[in-house]
């Protein structure tokens, strides 16, 4: 299975996120990508690629102009304040509040996002452009014939909506690259999210929609982060009624009812009849994930992969999350290889 990696990755290394109540320096780490990249090259998994810039256009097809533009010069309108730390916003508009964009950064900041904990330094636009080039890169070498690519994508994209940040995510690589499947003749494309994590971004993008499936297995809403999106009736409106599944589960949440859960997933998938599949990889699903509370461990992952091969229709890995950084290569690539093996 062929990889595509961008260095670029590197760019984005904040120093601080608020987490749990404190000011700790952030989980979503350059190495993450780099104990990936290893695990990849030990197992041979196959080429590495560097990405080809797709430009802003498939950016603009899931993301709002005014995000984008918000995104491109928050930094630098950061600085111009006299501040050279991370960027964090403080406070957000609640219920009974205006939706009215302010023109001050730390007005913007809060605008465009959901959480403090999602610093945006120096490189976070390059870093997060080069993460949808990589997603992009992958698209393309599918939408080409591929039965399946890598696209080891940091920082990673499925809680960022069309027009807001939060969770780690900038730009939503997944569906980026579901939208460019769907650009390059592809008819209907699914989207299966197995990161800890709900995929509200994603969700969100394609819920009004009748050529994009999405599926999430996740953290129950009522306890886990981001809480206000997740819940199992959350099943699609307008065209896209009935193109939504989610699979809320709770903290302590082991392999098999996890698996069960993703049988399931796979069987709306089949019958939606995507003709591609993008999955949101994320591994924070493991046992000793330090900010998750699932129970899968490293050898259930390749039985996830051979799963995901069963569906019989191109797939694209997305890489999203995973904070057990030592165990993070070996399960992520556990679910390449299983895939593999199953062909
Ligand atoms: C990003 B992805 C933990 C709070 C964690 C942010 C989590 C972002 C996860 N108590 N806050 O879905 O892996
Ligand atoms: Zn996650």
């Amino acid at each position: 299975m062929l990889t595509i990696y961008s260095e670029d990755h590197k760019l984005q290394d904040g120093k601080a996120e608020l987490i749990d109540g404190q000011l700790l320096p952030p989980f979503e780490m350059p190495r993450r990508a780099e104990m990936v990249l290893e695990r990849v090259r030990a197992v041979g998994l196959g080429d590495i690629l560097e990405p080809d810039d797709h430009g802003v256009a498939p950016l603009e097809a899931v993301h709002d102009l005014r995000y984008l533009s918000f995104l491109a010069a928050a930094w630098g309108d950061w600085v111009k304040t006299g501040r050279e730390h991370d960027a964090l916003p403080l406070n957000w508009a609640i219920r009974g509040m205006r939706a009215i964009e302010p023109e001050s950064i730390d007005g913007k900041l809060s605008y465009f996002s959901f959480d403090a904990g999602t610093p945006i330094t120096h490189g976070t636009w390059r870093a997060a452009r080069a993460s949808a080039n990589v997603a992009l890169t992958g698209a393309a070498r599918v939408a080409q014939g591929a039965r399946a690519v890598f696209s080891l994508c940091r920082p990673p994209g499925h809680h960022a909506a069309r027009d807001y940040y939060g969770g780690y995510c900038f730009l939503n690589n997944a569906a980026i690259a579901a939208q460019s499947l769907r650009d390059l003749g592809a008819a209907k494309v699914a989207i299966l999210d197995i990161d800890y994590h709900h995929g509200n971004g994603t969700q969100s993008i394609f819920y009004d929609r009748d050529d994009v499936f999405f599926a999430s297995l996740h953290g129950h809403p009522k306890q886990e982060f981001p809480f206000f999106l997740g819940y199992e009736d959350e099943t699609g409106q307008g065209a896209g009624a009935g193109c939504n599944a989610n699979f809320p589960m709770e903290w302590g949440t082991g392999f098999e009812r996890w698996f069960g859960a993703l049988e399931e997933a796979g069987q709306r998938i089949r019958r939606f009849g995507a003709e591609a599949v993008v999955v949101s990889l994320g591994v924070d699903t493991y046992k000793d994930d330090p900010i998750s509370q699932f129970r899968l461990d490293s050898e259930d992952y390749l039985r996830v992969g051979r799963q995901i091969a069963g569906l019989g229709v191109p797939t694209l890995f997305v890489m999203e999350g995973g904070y057990a950084v030592e165990e993070i290569g070996v399960n992520a690539v556990n679910v390449l290889s299983g895939f593999e093996e199953a062909g």
